[in-house]
């Protein structure tokens, strides 16, 4: 008797869980991005197949500040975009057992991290490769902070942001997200990034070890080597480009990233969340 009680609530719990009720459509507040559907309000209906895509999880407090991975996303230096990058050989539709996709594409495409060897050479021959970051600068309480729109990121504009001492991660959010530069399958070399001065202000003046930014490169097209140089000179600054900081407020927040583990790979995509 008690055992048929238990497996009954155990089915009733099962099937609150699986009702289409428990998946909350709570993302009115956060306009979905350009270019997509947001699906999540007809997901709520359990009669058509709808898969739901968000930006933001759990009631508002879990933003997702990576760009999903299109054909049409911008890549470095491409007139149309990324283009195709994922692949089927083997398929239901022909007779396999089950699919199986392939990928190719650019490992700095899209949100993703560079490692020291990206501009390094004697750093890449050592090894200091995507899977040697440390994941605690990765992970953490995070600064998400508006740069002043008309300028690049330059040692005075550092300055005048007031980054305190003790922040460790900074993600610089600028004209690039008001551009949508990321919405753009054309690749843009106006972006906003730093110049080298900037970026060495940086270094020498705070103790982020963890810098993000809203395009492709965290430096400035003009001083695109340079400023690469200065922050990954010392091994110790990780640089998380391409991050999606549309519709998210400033301030401080748990920031996550998390890189794949591509042996010998400078660059990588990057999952990254900030957490209320
Ligand atoms: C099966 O699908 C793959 C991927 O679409 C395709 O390359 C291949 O030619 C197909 N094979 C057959 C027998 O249709
Ligand atoms: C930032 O620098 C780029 C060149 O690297 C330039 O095209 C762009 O206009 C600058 N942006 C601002 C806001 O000054
Ligand atoms: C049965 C099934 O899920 N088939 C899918 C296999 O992948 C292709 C391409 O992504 C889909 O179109 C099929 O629906």
């Amino acid at each position: 008797m008690a055992e048929t009680a238990t497996k009954t609530m155990t089915s009733l719990l099962l099937l609150l869980l699986l009702s289409p009720f428990s998946a909350t459509a709570s993302t009115e507040a956060y306009p979905t991005i350009p270019g997509t559907t947001d699906t999540s309000v007809s997901a709520s209906h359990n009669d058509d197949l709808n898969p739901i895509r968000r930006e933001v999880y759990g009631d508002g407090r879990i933003f997702d500040i990576t760009h999903r991975y299109t054909t049409d996303m911008p890549s470095w230096g491409r007139e149309n975009g990324l283009g195709q990058f994922l692949w089927l050989p083997a398929s239901m539709k022909n007779g396999s057992l089950a699919n199986n996709s392939e990928m190719k594409l650019p490992t700095h495409t899209g949100t993703h991290v560079d490692a020291p060897g990206h501009v390094y050479d004697h750093y890449f021959d050592a090894g200091f490769d995507v899977d040697t970051l440390d994941l605690e600068v990765l992970n953490g309480p995070g600064l998400l902070v508006d740069v002043p729109r008309n300028s690049n990121i330059t040692a005075e504009v550092m300055k005048s942001l007031n980054i305190p001492k003790g922040v460790r991660r900074a993600l610089f959010r600028t004209l690039n997200t008001d551009r949508k530069l990321m919405f753009k399958n054309q690749f843009d070399t106006s972006y906003v990034g730093f110049t080298k001065d900037g970026a060495q202000w940086l270094v020498e003046n705070t103790d982020i070890k963890m810098v993000g930014i809203d395009y492709l490169s965290v430096a400035a097209w003009t001083d695109l080597i340079p400023s690469h140089l200065v922050f990954l000179k010392g091994r110790e600054i990780i640089l998380v480009e391409a991050l999606k900081l549309d519709n998210v407020q400033p301030g401080i927040y748990s920031v996550h990233c998390l890189p794949l583990r591509l042996l010998g790979a400078e660059g990588s995509p990057i999952r990254c969340i900030l957490i209320k």
